[in-house]
């Protein structure tokens, strides 16, 4: 048999997931649900068969991009499972009305973990940021609506400056910024209330895995008595940490840190360029989501609730 055919679509997408044209944990999902929907409105196949076998490529072809953000392969996972019919056309219809809904979801998740993130934020609070996050800034959002005043430290986010798009955000929010780099933050954690972040996947164990200077910046703010608050809806939780796994971090490409002069003047030295790194649940306050706030430590109840504690392989392995 043939490879499955993949559609322009979903090679475009994973190139642009793989090269941070889309980025961010939940635009990556909702991306990558979308693009199997353009799989299976795109699809030629002739037989069930052949239709399951180019959505499973897709999917795979999809996974394979980025390895920390546990939220693709849980999107893919849900869409995955959405897929049933015994025609090309039931199949196909089963796809799109399931990514529908898991955009709906996705949203409402975001809106939900908001509100409940805004509690935590007082009237008059400055918040430290970290890289950009969504769901942190859906937070921020609804405490601007509840009629909060919040003022934001942005810390400029090393090596692809990911600072700069919170800060544009929040600024179209008439949320007065100071914009700083990374090295300042200890010094600036003075003058925070909370430090408010994302997270790409959490552990059972509570740890928080997200963008690369996490785990420092939380080490300092506990230091200073700056509480952090990790904003994740639950598509963030990572089902494989359940039984045993860990998250595997993204290691990038070094010209991300050193432009091409800059490498000729540097000379012959090794360059590391990893995403993301591991806070601990000791250095996090609260994790936010949609289904309410929780210590680190108490997230496997909710993980456990949400995927049970099993996993039989993913829904786009190859079948013989
Ligand atoms: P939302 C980002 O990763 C950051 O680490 C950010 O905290 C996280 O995704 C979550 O983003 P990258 O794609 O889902 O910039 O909250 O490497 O938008």
């Amino acid at each position: 048999m043939n490879d499955p055919a993949i559609t322009p679509a979903v090679t475009a997408v994973a190139d642009d997931i793989a090269e941070m044209e889309i980025r961010g944990a939940a635009a990556i999902a909702d991306a990558a649900a979308a693009a199997i929907g353009e799989q299976a409105q795109a699809s030629e196949a002739d037989t069930p068969e052949e239709f399951r076998a180019e959505i499973r490529a897709a999917a795979r072809r999809l996974h394979e991009t980025r390895p920390t953000a546990v939220s693709l392969p849980n999107a893919l996972r849900y869409v995955l499972q959405g897929m049933e019919g015994n025609t090309v056309a039931e199949l196909r219809d089963s796809i799109v009305a399931t990514v529908v809904e898991f955009r709906r979801e996705l949203d409402q998740a975001q809106d939900n973990l908001g509100q409940i993130g805004a509690n935590r934020l007082r009237d008059g609070d400055t918040i430290m940021t970290h890289c950009h996050s969504t769901d942190a800034l859906s937070c921020v959002r609804h405490a601007l609506n509840d009629g909060k005043d919040i003022s934001a430290i942005v810390k400029e986010t090393r090596p692809r400056k990911q600072g700069h798009i919170t800060a544009r955000q929040l600024r179209d929010w008439d949320v007065p910024v100071t914009l700083i780099v990374d090295n300042a933050a200890r010094r600036y954690l003075n003058d925070a209330d909370h430090v408010l972040v994302g997270a790409d996947s959490i552990a059972a164990d509570g740890s928080v895995i997200n963008k690369i200077g996490t785990s420092g910046l939380a080490v300092n703010a506990r230091e200073r008595g700056v509480p952090i608050m990790v904003a994740a809806q639950t598509l963030k939780l990572h089902p494989g940490t359940m039984t045993g796994h860990t998250v595997e971090i993204e290691m990038r490409d070094e010209r991300e840190v050193l432009a091409d002069a800059e490498r000729e003047a540097v000379g012959d030295v090794r360059v590391e360029n990893p995403a993301f790194d591991v806070t601990p649940p000791r250095y996090v306050d609260a994790i936010v989501t949609e289904r309410g706030q929780f210590p680190p430590e108490s997230i496997v109840t909710l993980m456990r609730e949400l995927f049970g504690d099993q996993q039989n392989g993913e829904p786009w392995d190859e079948r013989s």
